[in-house]
């Protein structure tokens, strides 16, 4: 019944003049100037009523998290706060269907779109592995997710991939610093 709700900060940003103050009042719960994971999460909706992936929230937190402090202060916020609204208008372009979820094709497309060259197969891998919510397709959060995670294990490859060939030959070692670099 709710599958067409779509992601949104909850409208809590819809006025940029009132942003500080409603930082303020409605994401910083406990008012220590400093967002947490789980007022992040309860800030956000995956567009179904489960949620919103605390795996994607503790990744978005600590990409801007400079000082490694378990939370984003507000001029940090801001930067959660444009990454958001731009992920949610990239699953809104490619969510063709309307549907709230982005399925196969459109992941596909997504990801073709992003410049990623990867066969039919593993868009099936990638489904079962993002799909949190066991529908065929993923929601708004786990679609950040494996965009994400897609994207550092391509960034750790390529760093391997001197010639650019799509093959690499790592020892033992190359490869636990290569997995090191991601989880
Ligand atoms: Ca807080
Ligand atoms: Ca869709
Ligand atoms: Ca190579």
């Amino acid at each position: 019944v709710n599958s067409k709700r779509k992601p949104s900060l909850h409208h809590l940003f819809s006025l940029n003049g009132k942003a500080s103050f409603l930082w303020h009042c409605r994401v910083d719960k406990d008012r220590s100037a400093v967002i947490s994971d789980t007022e992040l999460q309860q800030a956000l909706s995956n567009g179904t009523w489960t949620p919103f992936n605390p795996v994607t929230v503790r990744s978005i937190i600590s990409m801007f998290d400079r000082e490694n402090k378990g939370g984003v202060n507000f001029n940090e916020f801001a930067g959660v706060w444009k990454y958001i609204t731009d992920w949610q208008n990239i699953f809104r372009t490619y969510d063709r269907d309307n549907s709230g979820f982005i399925d196969k094709n459109e992941l596909k497309q997504a990801l073709t779109g992003f410049g990623y060259r990867l066969s039919d197969q593993f868009y099936n891998t990638l489904i079962e592995k993002f799909d949190r919510q066991r529908k065929g397709q993923v929601a708004f959060d786990d679609f950040i997710q494996c965009c994400i995670v897609l994207q550092r294990l391509t960034d750790v490859f390529r760093r391997y991939d001197t010639d650019q060939d799509g093959w690499i030959q790592v020892s033992y070692e190359q490869y636990l610093s290569m997995v090191f670099n991601v989880v």
